[in-house]
């Protein structure tokens, strides 16, 4: 099995500087060293510990079967734009032809939106691609990265199934259905609307659907050659009890392309604001309504504060996270699509992230 790493940065590489925590660490050699020591099944052998670093690109050619790219700049993940998220995109695909799996190594403060993005714009990869990373650096002695690097391969050394997972914590999940929960805690991630796929153990718990081989296809639409990401204007608002009509058509100004607007509950908000949505509507801007609960399922119309939402031309986001949503939108609208079409497509399951009825 040859495992191509995608290293895009984070706490992972990171080492103290006077100005806080920035990339700086070998990962390389580190990683090199990592899985020399790798307990492989047949299937799976590694090379050894004098074989040193990881070349930057395959290494069929000295007998490996382990490749790693850097990416340049190395970014603290609150850097990232969907410009990183095609940058990852681009290695995957310019390394598919030799690799049999893929780990994504990440910050985790916005993991959950790169592992969404990457989701929808890889639903054509046949292999499966693992996000994870750290909440310590790799060198602090109890550090989660040795932890969580060894897990994501016994995930794909075990048959992970197609698809865009993430690894943290023990846990292997969804890559569209996971939300980052806590900014210390080494169970960082969670998957409020959909059970995790495997639980890591002795021996792991996988989840009857996505055990070894049984998921041979995504579940969505397979979205063919997409269009490479842009950076588009979609923005979040969250609502506060008070939010007058005035400041959230402030916010509406320009119009952008897509709005999310976190609600409260169901998709519930003062009915004061539906005229405010009704107009960015008319100005062609998607307007999608989505929950502050992290367990939420948006049902526009269960209540009369969120009925006229949908009159007025806003869709719902079901029970997607926040991050699934927002890189959703921005795969959409970098496929072209606007207004209500845009809209229409939010409803539609592409890789898993929503639970249609
Ligand atoms: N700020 C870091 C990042 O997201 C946090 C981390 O990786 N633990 O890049």
């Amino acid at each position: 099995m040859h495992v191509h790493f995608t290293y895009a940065g984070g706490t992972i590489g990171m080492v103290d500087s006077p100005h806080g925590l920035q990339p700086g660490a070998d990962l390389e050699a580190w990683l090199a060293d990592l899985l020399a020591a790798f307990p492989a099944p047949k299937h799976m052998p590694v090379p050894p510990r004098s074989a040193g670093r990881i070349a930057p690109d395959r290494t069929d050619a000295q007998g490996r079967n382990t490749s790693l790219t850097t990416l340049h700049p190395l970014l603290d993940s609150a850097q990232a734009a969907p410009q990183t998220w095609q940058s990852i995109v681009n290695d995957l695909y310019a390394h598919a032809g030799v690799a049999d799996a893929f780990v994504v190594l990440h910050g985790t403060d916005t993991m959950a939106y790169t592992a969404s993005a990457l989701s929808y714009a890889l639903t054509e990869l046949k292999q499966p691609v693992i996000v994870t990373g750290s909440q310590l650096p790799l060198g602090v002695s109890d550090s989660d990265a040795v932890a969580n690097v060894v897990g994501a391969l016994q995930a794909l050394t075990q048959g992970a199934p197609r698809g865009v997972h993430l690894f943290f914590g023990g846990r292997l999940l969804a890559g569209n259905r996971a939300t980052k929960i806590s900014t210390w805690s080494l169970t960082g991630f969670d998957s409020p609307s959909a059970a995790p796929l495997a639980l890591a153990g002795a021996p792991w718990h996988w989840t009857a659907s996505t055990a070894a081989g049984a998921a041979a296809t995504v579940p969505g639409v397979v979205w063919k050659e997409p269009a490479p990401f842009g950076r588009h204007d979609v923005i979040v608002v969250d609502a506060v009890p008070g939010l007058s009509a005035a400041r959230l058509a402030q916010l509406l100004t320009p119009p952008p392309v897509a709005v999310v607007l976190r609600a409260f509950g169901v998709g519930n908000l003062p009915p004061e604001l539906t005229a405010v949505i009704a107009q960015a509507v008319a100005e062609g801007v998607a307007v999608v309504v989505s929950s502050q609960c992290l367990q939420g399922e948006v049902e526009l119309g269960r209540y009369a504060a969120g009925d006229g939402l949908a009159a007025a031309g806003a869709v719902g986001s079901g029970d997607m996270t926040l991050e699934a949503t927002y890189a959703k939108l921005q795969f959409l609208a970098s496929q072209g699509l606007r207004g209500a079409e845009l809209g229409a497509w939010m409803g539609r399951n592409l890789a898993g992230e929503l639970t249609v009825e």
